[in-house]
């Protein structure tokens, strides 16, 4: 039987576990999700579990509530057939994005920001591109960088397909534009090459996640690792007439040697939220030439002595690469601005779930009390 240890709960989250236990809640993690009903593993298997109505209740914004990859604190009434999900345990990283979804009630009015949580708690992010040049597209690319930038995991790039890709070498020096110092792993889930490579990311109690769009392979890169068809791959020629890719099986599962590894469904037209930092470290080199411009408040239009124009005019930077910069910078500019307001609205949330186990915890005191 595994342990909680196998998917990955250690010290940090026993920490923060410590209050929601001495009211008598059990940990477990968050192993897959649908629309409001959610999958656990509980130090007794697996179950499945509801947000419970008060903690529902008490939320200020979508990402307080549960997604994949979290700890929860969960209570099982007596007679109950599911779990409820009583808190969400602080995430040590999280991959985010904007997007509405809207989970029953406007978060949106609370000025939620619009902040949607992928996945939590991982360590190692592989994002997962195609090397089919009908897929290949860099400006994406450099979106999904930015994400696992900012997301606190550790980001790793894989190349899918490559048994289709007649010129590898023109692709990895494409990707060499975007990719920075992020390791860049050219693999085929079909015929296994690479894939060895992979597993030197695997670790007992670290979680590894998959994002990327759908259809480059991530569920079949899994299935290649773990030497079984554990997760549903989707029939590119079906795919295409339904428009879209569904990953139906679990999400989460064990690797046999240890490691956890997290599915995703894919991902349509990213929005990456970021921060100022994120943004620097996903476009260095921009930023570098930026930083020779003569004028410091240059706009790269006419000024004299703009590097980053002369970069774009000998071919050293990429018009595409440039502009995608500048969209970001103002897209995070933004973000940056609503970030203070929401953890405000953060901050009030926690305070106020504080307040209500107080109440508990001094109701059950009472209850002792009386008992004695
Ligand atoms: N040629 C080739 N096709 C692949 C490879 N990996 C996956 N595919 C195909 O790409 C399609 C989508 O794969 P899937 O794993 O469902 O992608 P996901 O949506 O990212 O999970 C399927 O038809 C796979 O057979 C690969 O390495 N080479
Ligand atoms: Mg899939
Ligand atoms: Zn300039």
């Amino acid at each position: 039987m595994n342990t909680l240890n196998d998917y990955g709960w250690d010290g940090f989250f026993e920490g923060h576990f410590k209050s929601y236990g001495e009211l008598g809640f059990r940990p477990a993690r968050v192993t897959k999700e649908t629309k409001n009903r959610f999958w656990l593993m509980t130090e007794d298997g697996e179950s499945e579990a509801l947000v419970s109505t008060k903690f529902f209740m008490n939320t200020f914004a979508r990402e307080q509530l549960p997604v994949v990859g979290d700890w929860v604190a969960v209570n099982k009434p007596d007679g109950a057939e599911e779990h409820f999900i009583e808190g969400v345990l602080p995430r040590k990283t999280k991959l985010i994005r904007k997007g509405k979804d809207t989970f029953g009630r406007n978060f949106e009015k609370a000025g939620d920001g619009g902040i949607r949580i992928i996945t939590s708690n991982v360590d190692t992010v592989f994002y997962v591109a195609s090397l089919d040049h009908r897929d290949f597209n860099l400006t994406k690319i450099e979106r999904y960088i930015l994400m696992l930038n900012e997301s606190g995991a550790e980001p790793v790039l894989i190349l899918n397909k490559k048994d289709i890709c007649p010129d590898l070498e023109t692709y990895l020096e494409r990707i060499s534009t975007v990719a920075g110092n992020l390791p860049v792993h050219p693999v085929s889930a079909v015929n296994g090459d690479g894939i060895a490579d992979l597993l030197n990311y695997l670790k007992p109690g670290k979680s590894v996640c998959f994002i990327g769009s759908s259809g480059v392979g991530k569920s079949s890169i899994i299935n290649t690792l773990m030497g079984e068809d554990v997760m549903f791959v989707s029939d590119i020629r079906t795919a295409d007439k339904r428009g879209r890719h569904t990953t139906t099986h679990r999400e989460m599962l064990l690797f046999p040697e240890g490691g956890i590894l997290i599915d995703n469904p894919g991902i349509r037209d990213l929005k990456p939220v970021a921060s100022q930092e994120a943004l620097e470290n996903t476009f260095e080199d921009v930023v570098a030439l930026e930083s020779q411009c003569r004028f410091s408040d240059c706009s790269h239009g006419n000024e004299p002595g703009c590097a980053v124009r002369e970069a774009v005019n000998n071919g050293e930077l990429s018009v595409k690469r440039l502009s995608n910069y500048e969209k970001l910078k103002r897209e995070t500019s933004f973000f940056e601005q609503r970030s203070k307001q929401r953890e405000k609205f953060l901050e009030k949330a926690f305070e106020k779930e504080k307040r209500g186990f107080m109440k508990i915890k001094q109701h059950m005191r009472g209850i002792k009390r009386r008992d004695r």
